[in-house]
């Protein structure tokens, strides 16, 4: 592992806090769903110098000079990305998720156009169209929500899409734990003339490891992040057919990015090099098979599941029917613990996000240090151990004590 010698000898207050991060993850029980840890390859090209490198452009048409090898890895990123998924084309640029579907938005909408999207508090994601957003203010977003069995209905789907005439029909989710229905979803839209996006970015890792289906043949659109499941660096991507490729490519670059940052572009091309080799089909697998040992030894201790079931690497837990106490109080009580997850709302929370009724519980990360059905049992006793302290920080610090036992066993970095 890297020592960071000449940060350490230039910057000490930098140096303090990156230690100081590098304890946290290696001590502590990472559940943050959307969360995971890279490998030291993808580390060495987050820090590689092509974070020197302008290239405004694409390969082969550039806006600068020094291009050699800029077009090589991008080249690379992309033929690898395309290989893994079965995509038609992709641009490997956005900055971010959000970076990612405003681009998707920028291809395909004009302002005041309409796009159907799944509802926040219904396990959607903020760019979906909620109303704190850019987007919501530019195009026109109706919200769709889940059953109260956790499941879509797909009729319904099609009556409000009938209904309301989307331009662009958008599938996909940050905080839903059900496998949707991706060639119903597509053919609503194409009846209703709408073009079809999937925001896969919570489960692209999974899709790549072939543990779920995938949208990438059903959707014109398919855009995800890079960091989750994928497990490579903080970024994002757009794949779709080729008839929207030059419009989301325009889109991206530059409607609205500028220079992409090679060096996030090299660590996705080493993520993509990763995710297609076998032991990552394995790790998909377990992924899954995690979670669902995650879940029925909360079912066993009386937990109450929210959308009835998980089918991906996440759950969500309503804590305030199960231990009568808050999503924020959760949080805070198990970072004491050792624990990092998130509250999170539940669908028509009458709380609020700030503090509302439920916590989001993922296995991406711990499953990479090398966790499995055991240790899942071992993390919903230590997590009900938490909610059941009262937020008492004796109790709080013995169970940190039995987190970093367990961590210990599984180090992330060696
Ligand atoms: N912040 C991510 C998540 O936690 O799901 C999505 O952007």
């Amino acid at each position: 592992m890297n020592t960071y010698r000449s940060l350490r000898e230039s910057d000490g207050p930098a140096y303090d806090a990156l230690r100081g991060e590098m304890k946290r993850e290696e001590e502590g029980l990472e559940l943050i769903a959307s969360e995971n840890t890279v490998s030291e390859a993808v580390l060495d090209a987050l820090g590689s110098v092509f974070t020197n490198k302008y290239s405004e452009g694409y390969p082969g048409n550039r806006y600068y000079g020094g291009q050699d090898f800029t077009d090589v890895i991008e080249t690379l990123a992309i033929d690898r990305v395309k290989r893994l998924f079965g995509a038609e084309h992709a641009n490997v640029q956005p900055l971010s998720g959000a970076s990612a579907n405003l681009a998707a938005y920028a291809a395909t909408l004009s302002p005041g156009d309409t796009v159907l999207g799944m509802d926040l508090s219904h396990g959607g994601h903020l760019t979906h169209g909620h109303p704190v957003t850019l987007p919501a203010k530019v195009f026109r977003f109706v919200r769709y929500k889940t059953e109260a069995d956790g499941t879509i209905d797909y009729d319904k789907l099609e009556a409000l899409a009938k209904k309301e005439k989307p331009k662009l029909m958008l599938a996909g989710f940050s905080s839903y734990t059900r496998q949707l229905d991706y060639e119903r979803f597509a053919s609503i839209a194409k009846k209703v003339g709408a073009i079809s996006m999937m925001d896969m970015a919570h489960i692209a890792g999974m899709i790549a490891g072939k543990a779920l289906p995938s949208p990438v043949p059903f959707f014109d659109i398919v855009t995800a992040t890079t960091h989750k499941t994928l497990r490579g660096p903080r970024g994002g991507l757009i794949l779709c057919k080729e008839a929207y490729a030059k419009a989301i490519d325009k889109a991206v670059f530059p409607g609205v990015q500028g220079g992409p940052h090679m060096h996030m572009i090299l660590a996705k091309a080493v993520a993509f090099g990763e995710a297609l080799r076998p032991e990552f089909r394995r790790y998909a697998k377990q992924v899954l098979v995690n979670a669902k040992a995650l879940e029925k030894e909360f079912l066993k201790l009386g937990y109450e599941i929210v959308f009835g079931k998980t089918e991906n690497h996440m759950l969500l837990i309503d804590t305030v029917k199960s231990r009568n106490v808050t999503g924020k109080e959760a949080q805070a009580w198990l970072d004491l613990a050792g624990i990092s997850l998130n509250k999170n709302v539940l669908p028509d929370d009458p709380r609020g996000p700030l503090d509302p009724s439920g916590i989001r519980v993922g296995v991406p990360a711990v499953t990479t240090r090398g966790m499995k059905v055991p240790e899942m049992r071992t993390i919903a006793r230590l997590i009900d151990a938490a909610l059941r302290s009262g937020g008492d920080e004796k109790t709080l610090s013995g169970i940190r004590r039995q987190v970093k036992m367990l961590c210990k066993t599984f180090p992330i970095y060696r």
